[in-house]
C-alpha cells in the first residue's frame, strides 16, 4: 500500500483499536462467516484506510454498503471485511451497527447528512481562548451537534497562555455549556494537558472538532508526545496555507486511548437535531415547559415563560436568540429532507410506469 507505509506503527491489537465487549459480540456472527474485523482510520476518496490484526489493508466497500441509510464508511466505523479468492483486493462487506456517530448536514447538498466520525465515547468541542475568546454561538451550536451524536460532549479552550483572565471566560463559557465538563489548557505552557490525557481511559475512543486554527492539532500532538499531525505553524513556513488538517484521522495515545482530528469545519449545519438541542439547552427546555401554551413559539404568545424570564433577566437575550434559530434551521432542514424524500419518491413512481410500460409493449399489449 503505497502512501499508508509511512503511518508509522499502527495498532495491531484488537483492544486497542477499540473493539470493546459490545463490537466484540455484534461480531460474532460475521465471524462465523469467515469475515474479519477492522476499524476504519481514515477514507480517502471514498477508499477507507481499515486498521487489522493483519495490518493495515485498503478497503472497497461492497456496492450496496454505498447507499445505506447511515451513510458511507466513515472513520471510526467497525466494518467485516472479506478476501474474495482469487482477488487482491478486500472487501468491506458490512458496518457494525454505530454506538454513535457524528453527522451535520452535507454543505454541498440540500438535504444529506454527512458523517464525519463514528463509535466515539466523548467529543470534545475545542474554542480557542484567544484572540477573540471564545464564540458562544458556535459552541452552542457544536454542542447541540455534540449531543446529538449519542457522545458524551465535553469542552476544551485551549491558548490560555494568550489570555489575562483565562478563569473568566471559563466561566461565561460554563454558562452556556451546561453540564459538560470544561479544560482549560494551553499546548504552550502545557496547562491542563495532563488533566486532558488522564480525562481519555485508555479503552476509549474520542474526537477533536471545531473551528480550523483553534489548535486542535497542536494538542493532539501534546497529547501523543510527537508531531504526528501538522499544524498551521509547520505548514505556513513552507506555504501550505492555514487548512493543515485535511482529512479525518484516527490517532493512538501512547498509554491507550484513540483520537479522532478533525479539520476545522466552516459550515456546520444541522442534521436530525432535535434532542441534540434539548440536551444542549436543557435551561430554555425547563422554562418552556412551564409556558401556557405547549407549542409555545417564545416569540409573543400570552403567558410564555422563557419570554418572562428573559425579560426578568434570568435568562441572557442572546441564548434565547441562539436557541430560537437552531430551532428554525432545524424546522427548515425537516422540510426540505420531506421535499427530497417526495422528489425520491415520484423518481421511482416513473421508474416503475416506465417498467410497465416496457413490459406491455414488450409483451405486445
Ligand atoms: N499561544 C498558543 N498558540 C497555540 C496553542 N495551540 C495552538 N496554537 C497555535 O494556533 C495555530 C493553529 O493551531 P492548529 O493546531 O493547527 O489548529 P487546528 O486547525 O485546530 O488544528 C498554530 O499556529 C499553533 O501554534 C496554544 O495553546 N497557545
Ligand atoms: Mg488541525
Ligand atoms: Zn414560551
Amino acid at each position: 500500500m503505497p502512501g499508508d507505509a509511512d503511518r508509522g506503527e499502527l495498532p495491531r491489537d484488537l483492544a486497542a483499536l477499540g473493539f470493546t465487549e459490545r463490537f466484540q459480540a455484534l461480531f460474532a456472527p460475521l465471524s462465523e462467516k469467515g469475515l474479519v474485523p477492522g476499524r476504519v482510520s481514515r477514507v480517502d476518496r471514498g477508499l477507507p484506510l481499515v486498521l487489522t490484526e493483519e495490518g493495515p489493508v485498503r478497503a472497497e466497500p461492497a456496492a450496496h454498503l454505498r447507499e445505506t441509510a447511515d451513510g458511507p464508511i466513515a472513520v471510526g466505523d467497525w466494518v467485516a471485511l472479506a478476501r474474495p479468492e482469487g482477488h487482491d483486493v478486500t472487501i468491506v462487506e458490512a458496518i457494525l451497527p454505530r454506538k454513535s456517530a457524528f453527522t451535520r448536514k452535507d454543505p454541498g447538498e440540500q438535504a444529506i447528512g454527512q458523517v464525519m466520525a463514528t463509535n466515539v465515547d466523548t467529543v470534545f468541542v475545542v474554542q480557542a481562548l484567544a484572540p477573540n475568546g471564545p464564540n458562544l454561538s458556535r459552541l452552542e451550536r457544536e454542542l447541540v451537534l455534540a449531543w446529538e451524536s449519542g457522545a458524551v460532549p465535553a469542552v476544551v479552550l485551549t491558548k490560555a497562555d494568550l489570555c489575562l483572565d483565562a478563569e473568566a471566560l471559563r466561566d461565561e463559557v460554563a454558562a452556556v455549556a451546561l453540564g459538560v465538563d470544561i479544560h482549560l489548557t494551553s499546548a504552550v505552557t502545557g496547562q491542563g494537558v495532563h488533566e486532558l490525557h488522564d480525562a481519555i481511559e485508555p479503552d476509549q475512543t474520542v474526537a477533536f472538532f471545531g473551528a480550523s486554527g483553534v489548535g486542535k492539532s497542536t494538542l493532539l500532538n501534546a497529547l501523543v508526545g510527537a508531531d504526528v499531525q501538522a499544524t498551521a505553524e509547520v505548514r505556513e513556513t513552507d506555504g501550505k496555507g492555514r487548512h493543515t488538517t485535511v482529512a479525518r484521522e484516527m490517532f493512538f495515545l501512547p498509554e491507550g486511548g484513540i483520537l479522532i482530528d478533525t479539520p476545522g469545519m466552516r459550515a456546520l449545519a444541522l442534521w436530525d437535531a432535535d434532542e441534540g438541542i434539548a440536551s444542549a439547552f436543557p435551561d430554555v427546555e425547563e422554562l418552556a415547559a412551564g409556558c401556557r401554551f405547549a407549542d409555545c413559539t417564545h416569540a409573543r404568545e400570552p403567558g410564555c415563560a422563557v419570554r418572562a424570564a428573559v425579560e426578568a433577566g434570568e435568562l441572557p437575550e442572546r441564548r434565547l436568540d441562539s436557541y430560537l434559530r437552531l430551532k428554525e434551521e432545524l424546522d427548515r432542514l425537516v422540510e426540505k429532507q420531506d421535499a427530497r424524500a417526495r422528489a425520491e419518491r415520484s423518481k421511482a413512481d416513473r421508474l416503475l410506469s416506465r417498467e410497465i410500460k416496457r413490459y406491455h409493449k414488450e409483451h405486445g399489449r
